[in-house]
């Protein structure tokens, strides 16, 4: 059997992540640690969305540097980059080609409805561009165009894929079998970790007060200072309760790093105050971040692997999304390129 065909055979994996800040733990929790577990089981491919980070101003030098940096953190995290496809949107021309013809397939009122758009317009009140608003179509287009199975996300990506399902049923209906239509996987305790200062809002690497989140790439020390310092109530007893965000939110990451049931960390802790339990969540933090940062550095001062590894991705990213391009541009009855 050829190596195509084999891979083939799998259901397919996509997922990416905006090089718009630093890669965090609520990154690690939603989606890298699903897709490091999943991704002998499937076919996958893991993004750079580059093209959605320029939604929102970036500086440029800054955002190549993290491109660079963020393979090499996907690479530290577990992905294998043997085993799966690691690319960079702005790579493969078929993102732009077909998210232009999916806004042709899209209405405005299901954009208007999008959370992350009202959420993102109002933090950039001064550059409300047609990008941040059609964000959701380029996003369907990544998915679409490698016939996605499964797609590991945090929970706030739940009404962007639905949107995306949307869209590729629309389009089946209208021209007959093209799109595969995905479904979203969603961590079960990862899902939505939230931020250190305010236990009320998502965690967010563009969150202007980086005490908010731990990057994985955080000094060590400051990583464990960051959990100490969390925002929590006053009550003196830990214990996993909704009504007590910030505890819940420290318990979800101890869960989330350690896979140890919440039962089971909420009993050891039983009779103990918040310093202790904090001052052992900041240690587990540490221990998850120091292999990571050690072979992170390993990776990323070898310029030579890390662009065999990107170059290896567009190739292969590239290879893939032009037949879905081909047949899409067919079905709406584009003339073929004359060769
Ligand atoms: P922003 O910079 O606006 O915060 P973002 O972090 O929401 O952007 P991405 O960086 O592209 O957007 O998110 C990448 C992946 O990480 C997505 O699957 C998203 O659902 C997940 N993710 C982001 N933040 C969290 C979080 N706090 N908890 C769980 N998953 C998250
Ligand atoms: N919209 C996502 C990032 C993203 C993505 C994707 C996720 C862009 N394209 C394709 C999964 C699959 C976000 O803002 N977190």
């Amino acid at each position: 059997m050829t190596e195509e065909k084999k891979t083939e055979q799998k259901p397919i994996i996509l997922s990416g992540i905006q090089p718009s800040g630093e890669l965090m733990i609520g990154h690690y929790l939603g989606a890298l640690k699903s897709w490091v577990s999943l991704q002998y089981e499937y076919d996958c491919l893991f993004m750079l969305v580059d093209m959605h980070a320029i939604t929102v101003r970036q500086n440029p030098a800054e955002l190549r540097k993290r491109c660079y940096d963020f393979v090499a953190l996907y690479v530290a995290c577990g992905i294998d980059p043997e085993e799966s496809t690691i690319f960079i949107q702005s790579h493969v021309p078929s993102h732009a080609e077909l998210a232009w013809v999916l806004n042709c397939y899209t209405y405005m009122g299901e954009l208007n409805r999008m959370t992350q758009f009202k959420d993102k317009s109002k933090k950039h009140h001064t550059n409300i561009n047609a990008g941040l608003f059609t964000y959701p179509i380029l996003m369907a287009a990544d998915i679409l165009l490698y016939q996605a199975d499964l797609v590991p996300v945090g929970a706030d990506q739940k009404q962007h894929l639905e949107l995306t399902r949307e869209i590729a049923g629309r389009f089946n209906e209208a021209y007959g079998e093209t799109f595969k239509v995905p479904e979203p996987y969603i961590p079960p305790s990862g899902a939505r970790i939230m931020s250190l200062q305010d236990p009320t809002s998502k965690m967010s690497k563009s969150d202007p007060n980086p005490k908010s989140y731990i990057s994985l790439l955080d000094n060590l020390d400051e990583a464990r200072n960051k959990i100490k310092r969390a925002v929590t109530d006053s009550e003196a007893t830990v214990a996993y309760d909704e009504s007590r965000p910030g505890l819940a939110n420290l318990i979800r990451i101890y869960n989330g790093i350690t896979g140890e049931p919440i039962e089971e960390i909420v009993s050891k802790y039983e009779g103990k105050g918040y310093a202790e339990f904090k001052t052992d969540l900041g240690e587990v933090v540490v221990d998850f971040l120091r292999p990571i940062q050690e072979k992170y550095k390993a990776i990323r001062e070898d310029k030579k692997v890390l662009e065999g590894i990107i170059q290896k991705g567009a190739e292969e990213a590239i290879k893939r999304s032009r037949r879905t391009v081909s047949k899409v541009y067919k079905k709406v009855g584009f003339v073929p390129p004359i060769r």
